[in-house]
């Protein structure tokens, strides 16, 4: 354990906004324990004269997509759709071993650090070998993403994931997804004994049902009524068009107003995409407390469709992103393509602005921060104390943001400047990524390379 630091912060974003010369205290533990002004230099202190805001919480993640971002910008025989993808995405998974999946999540998990993420939520379900082998330890793969985070310096919210079939009604799963299965009675066994090792690495252990899809409704109530797990819950709903007419088909409801009608969902839960609600089912989805799970790099990749967002936080919906397949990585594309998904669909500006005068780029860092922090488990967000130190410093040798005041510094990152911004990292009160690298960098992308030569 470390010990006990104090930073001068002249520019910090805090919960109430942007304040200048703050002393934040960070306890040993990693937790923020003092936030007080102080202008006078004082010695011994290190001082960071550039912009300091809240790492954010990454709420939806499969880590061992990263291996393909990229390789499947390629047109096929067929029409291409979020379906052959998917396609693609089985034969990658059938080619992976464990050690594969820890070296591209670390690897994944570094750059995240990078695009100026604190903390992930891993929806895991790629929990056996090819064919749906077990493996000996049966938390083998989740074990490969807890050690993963711990590696890159990341915070984790760890999310097995149950998966049974492969469409509505209890269907047999397809060849492909043999890896993902897991009956109701082992699903809560791999729950149980991932306790001790979250709790020894400080993670936090939520749930996670793979979709409507994937799942009975017997088997979510199974689960439900048997977890102990405290945490969050998580699941895919209504992504693609497709999920709409075959939920239709099965049951006479729409996914969300299915998931509304049939499940207790609560602030405990995130709703992941949510993309094709009505504006009954958007207002319902809001009331509910549910977090919408929001990965606009990935929708628009797989070609999903738009959220409705304005409509959404109309009725105070909250929010959070993720990066899901992970074509992107960073905050600010994330946060950007949120945004600019509403002006291309309205054909209008500041779309989610919180009102007249207000910075889209603040309003949406806020609102995604309260979501993050809600859907990975976390007592607390922001900087303030008690919640862990997860800190972003901004590049004041960056013109852009040297030069930019208050939101202004979240208009310049967020939409002009990108990642670029990103300077430096802290996570738990250490720091993982300096001037733009991660503490490790060159031994993971070395055996990221080797990897990726491997399976490509
Ligand atoms: C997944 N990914 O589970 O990785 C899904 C595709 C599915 C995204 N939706 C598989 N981005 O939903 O069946
Ligand atoms: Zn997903």
């Amino acid at each position: 354990m470390m010990a006990s630091q104090k930073l001068l912060c002249k520019q910090i974003l805090l919960p109430q906004g942007w304040a200048s010369d703050i002393v934040v205290t960070i306890a040993a533990d990693g937790t923020i324990a003092g936030l007080e002004t102080k202008s006078d230099a004082v010695s011994h202190m290190a001082e960071i004269a550039d912009p300091v805001v809240p790492a954010l919480q990454n709420l939806h993640s499969h880590a061992f997509q990263r291996a393909m971002a990229g390789l499947a910008e390629l047109a096929g025989s067929t029409d291409d759709s979020f379906w052959t993808w998917r396609d693609a995405m089985y034969r990658l998974v059938g080619r992976m071993s464990p050690d594969d999946i820890e070296i591209v999540a670390t690897k994944l998990y570094s750059e995240l650090l990078k695009g100026g993420f604190g903390h992930i939520v891993e929806f895991h379900y790629f929990h056996h070998a090819a064919g749906g082998r077990r493996y000996a330890n049966p938390a083998e793969t989740s074990m490969r993403i807890l050690r993963a985070a711990q590696g890159a310096g990341i915070g984790l919210t760890h999310l097995p994931v149950f998966y049974a079939h492969a469409g509505f009604g209890g269907t047999e799963p397809g060849e492909g997804q043999r890896p993902f299965i897991h009956g109701v009675d082992e699903y809560l066994a791999l729950l149980d004994a991932l306790r001790p090792d979250c709790d020894a690495m400080g993670a936090t252990l939520g749930l996670a049902i793979h979709s409507l899809r994937a799942a009975t409704p017997d088997e979510m109530r199974a689960i439900l009524a048997a977890e102990t797990t405290g945490g969050p819950i998580h699941i895919h709903v209504a992504e693609q068009e497709r999920e709409v007419e075959d939920c239709l088909a099965w049951s006479g409801r729409r996914p969300v107003e299915y998931l509304l009608d049939e499940m207790p969902v609560s602030e405990r839960w995130c709703a992941i995409h949510a993309t094709h609600m009505t504006t009954d089912e958007t207002a319902r989805l809001a009331r509910s407390g549910a977090v919408a799970g929001l990965c606009p790099a990935t929708e628009a990749n797989l070609g999903d469709g738009i959220f409705p967002a304005t409509d959404f936080v109309s009725h105070a919906g909250v929010f959070g992103i993720g990066t899901d397949s992970h074509i992107a990585t960073t905050v600010a594309e994330e946060l950007r393509l949120l945004e600019y998904g509403q002006r291309l669909r309205d054909r209008r500006r500041n779309r989610l602005a919180s009102g007249p005068g207000a910075s889209v780029g603040r309003t949406l860092f806020d609102a995604a921060l309260k979501g993050g922090a809600e859907a990975a488990g976390l007592r607390s967000n922001g900087i303030r104390i008690g919640a862990r130190a997860d800190l972003v410093v901004l590049d004041g040798n960056n013109p852009f943001i040297g030069t930019a005041t208050g939101d202004q510094i979240l208009g310049r990152w967020l939409f002009a400047t990108g990642n670029d911004a990103v300077r430096d990292v802290m996570v738990a009160g250490q720091w993982v990524v300096r001037g733009g690298h991660h503490r490790d960098e060159e031994a993971i992308d070395r055996d990221f390379r080797k990897v990726l030569q491997r399976l490509a």
